[in-house]
């Protein structure tokens, strides 16, 4: 009977969060609530995502966002329904996200009260909802520095990522999971639908030291600097013996393609280029819980020159360069920008 009742065993999001208390000093619940309400959200949005097709949800609402691209109806969606989950939790007392000009604050007397701020975005590549390819969400939590009771200020929104609290991301895939860390290792959850629950499915993931995959946008080949294109040719090198070439893997959708690079190994690059010369990926809510996910899980993630946790972020909508993932990988494109000679 042991091996029936083992499949139904299931530590979900919940139990998983209440049990690991610990980890947060002072733990009295409030980062679970905030979890917690992540956590409904990403639900709401995945079971839009899954009906998109059918609900009349996908295509664009004809505006652009901040960053002037266009803004899908799912990403309005998504956001509201992210901002209504963490505002409902009362943990929580400002907001900065990719669809929002300005920071989000909340007036209500819980939220001023509010430990914790949230830096998200609540589609990651949304352009791919059209052909029902993999999009995420991405979110990032900081202890406010403003004092308690007050609005958020900005400053809240523009610390170091080293400083995180928490990071992680929810990718709406094959299947939909919720992954994330609070600076004690990587934890991921895959979403039963037939309970509701994000079942506890990865435990304490560590991405493998090395890997086989790049992923990059080879079509701004010509506009990259020339150690990204050093690193590129080196990956197309015939050499058995250095397991190369490697593979190229790119689906445009950064949660993606950095889940799978994760879990097998690889490296994914946005450098700068002509078009962004600052690079095209934001800071605080895509390259900052993306490099912490990545440290935490034993990889690395940098500018290819600097730790992206070490920047000081200068405003809201930043944009850096972004390299991440397995170690080696990472450290081998930085030697190629460093015009270190590398041997082929
Ligand atoms: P490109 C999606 O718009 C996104 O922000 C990331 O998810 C993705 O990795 C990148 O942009 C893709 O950009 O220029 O290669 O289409």
């Amino acid at each position: 009977m042991n091996h029936i009742l083992k499949a139904y065993k299931v530590t979900t999001l919940n139990q998983f969060l209440i049990e690991r208390q610990a980890d947060f000093p002072y733990a009295s619940g409030e980062f679970t609530r905030l979890l917690h309400h992540i956590g409904i959200a990403a639900k709401i949005v995945n079971r839009a995502i899954n009906k998109a097709g059918l609900a009349d949800i996908l295509g664009s609402i004809g505006t652009t966002n901040v960053q002037g691209e266009d803004q899908k109806k799912l990403d309005y969606i998504a956001n509201e329904l992210f901002i209504s989950s963490i505002r409902n939790s009362g943990e929580c007392c400002g907001i900065a996200s990719e669809e929002n000009d300005e920071i989000v604050t909340f007036d209500d007397e819980m939220s001023l009260d509010g430990k914790y701020i949230v830096c998200m975005d609540p589609l990651d590549g949304s352009a791919n909802l059209e052909s029902n390819v993999s999009v995420g969400t991405i979110f990032s939590i900081y202890r406010r520095i403003s004092p308690r009771g007050e609005k958020a200020t900005l400053e809240d929104f523009l610390q170091e990522g080293q400083k995180q609290v928490a990071a992680g991301y929810i990718i709406y895939g094959s299947s939909t999971m919720l992954v994330y860390t609070t600076g004690k290792g990587v934890y991921g959850f895959t979403l039963d639908p037939s309970i509701g629950e994000f079942c506890l499915s990865h435990n304490k993931v560590q991405t493998p030291k090395s890997g086989k995959i790049y992923s990059v946008n080879e079509g701004n080949y010509n506009s990259f600097p020339d150690g990204v294109k050093r690193f590129i040719d080196y990956c197309k090198v015939d050499s058995p013996a250095t397991n190369r070439p490697f593979s190229s893997r790119y689906i445009g959708s950064m949660v993606s393609d950095f889940h799978r690079n994760l879990l097998v190994g690889g490296v994914f690059l946005y450098p700068p280029t002509k078009a962004k010369p600052e690079g095209k990926l934001r800071l605080i809510y895509e390259c900052n819980p993306i490099a912490f996910l990545a440290e935490q899980a034993g990889g690395r993630a940098t500018t290819g020159t600097k730790r992206i946790l070490e920047i000081k972020p200068t405003s809201l909508h930043q944009r850096v360069p972004l390299v991440v993932g397995s170690y080696t990988l990472v450290k081998r494109v930085e030697e190629f920008m460093q015009e270190v000679p590398v041997e082929h």
